[in-house]
């Protein structure tokens, strides 16, 4: 069977073990990683969240996979480090509050690491304080949200609100993405930026480095 197939198969089964020998041999193979994470990773959640939809897979199978394919990216990230060139600027990132879905925002803050951002991710069910203190702390240049659910990304709105208030936006962008976003939506919310995946979320946190405040 092809590796990335494969892999696909073993993250629907939530086998970490299998997960993590499949992807270094992914990775020693040179397997692409872009191709790692979509054919392998998102391959096999997609399986998941088909089987979760028609009630075969339930909560439990849903976390075993997510847990596969977060010691998965562990191992990706070590390898995707080594891309690292000159800074190209701050992005602190997180999954909004409400929100424990974490396995795509760790996608974009690995890629922005391997691209040469310095991130710093506040991990999931991040409230809007955390977001403004972490990137006054950090003189961040993008504050980056993920929300996977359709009741967690209002949550967004009033983040980006708050941060308004704070009068970070003079200096900062704000990027969002998650299954549930789109244009539309981050644009009516205000955001400076949206990108349907984490190849596209460098593309444009690139971009938003080059635009001036919000
Ligand atoms: Co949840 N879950 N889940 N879940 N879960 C979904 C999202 C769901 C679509 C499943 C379904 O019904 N088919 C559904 C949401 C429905 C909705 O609101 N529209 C759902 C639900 C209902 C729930 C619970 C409410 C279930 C319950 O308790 N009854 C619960 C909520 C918990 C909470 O957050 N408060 C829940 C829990 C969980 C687990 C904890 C078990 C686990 C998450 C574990 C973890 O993340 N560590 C989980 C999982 C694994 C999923 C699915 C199967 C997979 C999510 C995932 O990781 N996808 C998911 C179904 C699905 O999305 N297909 C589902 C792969 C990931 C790479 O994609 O995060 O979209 P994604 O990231 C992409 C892009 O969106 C983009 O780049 C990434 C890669 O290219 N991107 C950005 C992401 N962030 C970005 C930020 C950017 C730019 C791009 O800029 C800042």
């Amino acid at each position: 069977m092809d590796i990335l197939k494969h892999l696909s198969t073993k993250v629907v089964d939530g086998n970490i073990n299998e997960v993590k020998e499949l992807v270094q041999k992914a990775i020693e193979r040179k397997v692409d990683v872009q191709e790692i994470m979509n054919e392998g990773f998102i391959g096999g959640l997609d399986v998941v969240s088909a089987k979760y939809t028609a009630g075969e897979f339930f909560l439990p199978e849903m976390l075993v996979s997510a847990m596969a394919v977060t010691a998965g990216l562990e191992l990706l990230k070590s390898l995707v480090n080594k891309y690292g060139i000159k800074p190209e600027g701050t992005v602190v990132a997180g999954t909004v509050e409400g929100d424990l879905h974490d396995i795509g925002k760790r996608m974009v803050c690995m890629m922005c690491e391997g691209h040469g951002f310095t991130v710093i991710d506040l991990g999931t069910d991040v409230p809007a304080e955390e977001f403004i203190k972490a990137a006054m702390a950090n003189q961040a240049d993008i504050i980056a949200m993920s929300a996977l659910l359709s009741t967690t990304r209002a949550n967004m709105e009033d983040i980006i609100r708050k941060i308004r208030d704070s009068g970070l936006c003079q200096q900062i962008k704000i990027m969002v993405g998650g299954a549930c976003i789109t244009q539309d939506f981050a644009d009516g919310i205000g955001a400076d930026g949206y990108a349907p995946n984490a190849v596209l979320a460098v593309k444009k946190a690139k971009e938003l480095m080059r635009v001036s405040s919000c």
